[in-house]
């Protein structure tokens, strides 16, 4: 597909701004986008507020309505956003169009929440009273999202929020603004049909500071935040600060434990996939693989020619399995990684620069697969590249210890045929990981679970299950239709009036 016709199409080619995007494809520009200025963000903030203030009282399932009409909008354009997001953060077109289809399926997801944000009824100690808990919009919502899901994870707290009956301000990585800037013309066209001139998304375009004075904000809301660890705690401290709320998912360093009764088709297959797949730069990508020592040898041997072999490519092109890195900074610190891991006593095949004469502007790796004896500190890090640290066990009990014992908690796999070994990884003392599988890879959740993990991964959930009470504030009701005024725990309180 030719990169300016899927710029064309989104009318993203004729730029005329101050911030540059490059497609790591090739580090060709793709166009210069007029940055959002600091002055602008008071308005952005009132507008949200505003906005919010007339769609809490639209009902629920009038909020679904345009949600399901954004997702006619994504169903009608995921080639094409699909590609863009190709174009602008270099995952695969298969990974492009997997990650529009995650905003189809969190639409859809959300679509039928609007008719079932539930309440509770509860029984009341007091005869003639009733308690209910009723959900209510929050309001404005900042969704702070990363370049490597431009879209998914943004859509996954958009779809939600709307139907919540909340406003969104987005502020996505300075690196990827036109998937963003694609996406909400795509949801101005549902607004149109939907009949609605509310500025329900509003986009802060610009780098890392910008966001601050909104994450300062007591006027927002939530601040639902994806990225690392280091932007998490800075976002967190922020917000902790004026007792606002935070949603956070931020760095995983995710392990699969590879037992001697594993399916070996399906782990190899898994590892593949959830270890190279959108070039090692998703927070789920499998960093770790614990595996048995009578394995070990057999694996690891396979392994190291899928590693030699994959195909490293342009990310449009069909064939290709494993695109560029996102930019010159992320290739530096594989490296530095790579060498951390030689003197900590690992041995490191693969992880060189490749296609440099193609390429002289874009950072193509050959995925580096890294044998340790132990869990050593950089293996305990996460690096945000293409590296795979294997490691042997010979105890399952070391194997879960070992999986546990690294600072992030986002997810985890085991792959194994003994029910004992599966039910003792999902168990209390199994996995202490937000998400845990059996005989499936760490990546690639679908949306209907809650997404999202304990420890440095900052423990926000986003997505599936009951994650929409994030973007709702809870009321608790108490009613009394007796001719009394008991009180609760027994309390005696009679006065006489003189
Ligand atoms: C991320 O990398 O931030 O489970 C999100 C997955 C995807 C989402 C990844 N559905 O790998």
């Amino acid at each position: 597909m030719d990169p300016q016709e899927v710029l064309q199409r989104f009318k993203l080619h004729s730029g005329g701004g101050t911030l540059r995007v490059v497609s790591p494809i090739d580090g060709s520009e793709l166009s210069r986008v007029q940055e959002t200025s600091p002055q602008e963000l008071a308005q952005i903030i009132e507008k949200a507020e505003h906005a919010f203030k007339k769609w809490r009282l639209v009902p629920a399932p009038k909020r679904g309505e345009l949600i399901r009409l954004f997702g006619e909008e994504l169903r009608a354009h995921k080639e094409d956003l699909g590609a863009l997001v190709t174009l602008e953060c270099g995952k695969i077109l298969q990974e492009g169009l997997g990650e529009v289809q995650e905003m189809i399926d969190i639409c859809d997801f959300a679509v039928g929440l609007s008719r079932q944000l539930y309440g509770l009824t509860i029984a009341s100690e007091r005869p003639g009273h009733r308690m209910m808990e009723t959900w209510h919009p929050l309001g404005p919502v900042l969704v702070i999202s990363p370049f490597n899901f431009p879209v998914a994870v943004w859509c996954w707290n958009f779809a939600l929020a709307i139907v919540c009956g909340d406003s969104v301000i987005w502020k996505p990585s300075e690196k990827t603004p036109l998937t963003a800037l694609a996406t909400l013309s795509l949801f101005e066209k549902a607004l149109k049909k939907f009949n609605a001139s509310l500025d329900l998304l509003l986009l802060v375009v610009g780098d890392s500071d910008l966001g601050k004075p909104l994450v300062e904000s007591p006027k927002i809301s939530l601040v639902s935040a994806t990225g690392s660890v280091s932007m998490g705690k800075a976002v967190a401290q922020s917000v902790a600060a004026r007792l606002g709320k935070s949603l956070l998912e931020l760095s995983g360093n995710n392990a699969m434990i590879l037992t001697p009764s594993a399916d070996l088709e399906l782990a190899i297959r898994a590892i593949a996939f959830s270890a190279l797949g959108t070039t090692g730069q998703r927070c789920t990508t499998l960093r770790r693989l614990i595996v048995h020592k009578s394995l070990y040898d057999q694996v690891l041997k396979r392994l190291s020619q899928i590693y030699k072999h994959v195909p490293v490519g342009n990310p449009m092109e069909v064939k290709t399995l494993m695109g560029p890195l996102i930019d010159q900074r992320s290739f530096d610190e594989m490296q530095v990684a790579l060498k951390e891991a030689g003197s900590q006593g690992g041995h490191v095949q693969g992880g060189e620069r490749i296609l440099e004469e193609k390429y002289p502007k874009a950072y193509y790796v050959r995925p580096a697969l890294v044998t340790m004896k132990t869990q050593t500190e950089i293996v305990r890090k996460e690096t945000f590249a293409p590296i795979l640290y294997v490691i042997p066990y010979e105890d399952f009990e070391d194997a879960l210890k070992m999986q546990n014992d690294v600072p992030q908690g986002l997810s985890s796999c085991i792959f194994t045929n003994d029910i004992r070994e599966a039910e003792t990884f999902l168990s209390a003392r199994g996995s202490d990981c937000g998400i845990a599988n059996v005989n499936i890879g760490p990546s690639g959740a679908e949306i209907g679970g809650a997404f999202g993990g304990e420890k440095e991964t900052g423990s926000g959930r986003e997505s599936g299950s009951d994650v929409w009470k994030n973007y709702m504030r809870r009321a608790t009701n108490t009613i009394n239709y007796s001719k009394e005024l008991p009180l609760a725990q027994g309390i005696h309180f009679d006065m006489e009036e003189k």
